[in-house]
């Protein structure tokens, strides 16, 4: 899969050279490529904002690098699917990491300031499929924390990039209820012994006290999620 991802604070993305992500990169599985808007400015100054019309507070990401970075990074690719994490978009959830997860080309565009030129998601569908997307309610100062989670979680689906693929089912959200507890050596540690299930063998009896646990948690924890 190949992500395109344009800030301008590129730096922030450093971190996606860690870990399994970073393992991915290596590889080749994950073709992650990090983009600074101002590359597509021709000013001097690399001026990518200007004062909002009808007046209000803050400033507004002019149209203009954006269309011309959206138009290099989507030439030559079949209607990339382009994301915008955005406050005001749609809530990014499992259910839209593992969507995400098939599609070959994503670009990521990470907003800052009031926002971006509205014109510019109107432009952005005539060369892909486009998303707002949003973490949460609450509100960062930009886009780039939100794009770093979305990768993340996107690319981890990746066939390949977490090792044992048994990993990704067991997790929470994966079928809706939260993860069961876990546990390690030793048996007892500071007074507080593991379940005895756990240590009993019996894979039926385990197996069902998980579930029991996933429910107890999703019911304390996440009422809603049990709506659904
Ligand atoms: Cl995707 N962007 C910003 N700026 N704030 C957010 C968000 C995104 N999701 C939650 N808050």
């Amino acid at each position: 899969m190949r992500i395109d991802v344009v800030s301008i604070f590129p730096s922030y993305f450093d971190g996606l050279t860690l870990s399994l992500l970073g393992k991915a990169r290596e590889s080749g599985i994950l073709d992650l490529r990090i983009h600074d808007l101002r590359d597509w400015t021709s000013d001097r100054h690399r001026t990518v904002d200007d004062t909002p019309y009808g007046g209000g507070a803050g400033m507004v990401m002019k149209p203009e690098p954006w269309a011309l970075a959206l138009d290099d990074l989507a030439a030559g690719s079949d209607r990339p699917t382009i994301i915008f994490p955005s406050p005001a978009g749609e809530v990014f959830h499992q259910t839209t990491a593992r969507e995400l997860s098939e599609r070959e080309h994503l670009i990521i565009g990470c907003g800052r300031y009031e926002g971006i030129d509205e014109r510019v998601f109107e432009y952005a569908a005539s060369l892909g499929e486009v998303r707002l997307v949003s973490l949460g309610d609450y509100v960062l100062n930009g886009g780039e924390v939100a794009a770093m989670a979305m990768i993340e979680a996107v690319g981890r689906l990746i066939p390949g990039v977490v090792g044992n693929p048994d990993s990704l089912v067991e997790e929470s959200h994966e079928d809706g209820l939260l993860e069961y507890p876990s546990y390690t050596k030793p048996s007892t540690w500071r007074d507080r012994a593991v379940p005895g299930v756990l240590l009993s063998g019996n894979h039926a009896a385990i197996a069902a006290w998980r579930r029991e646990q996933q429910l107890a948690r999703t019911e304390s924890r996440r009422p809603d999620l049990l709506k659904d």
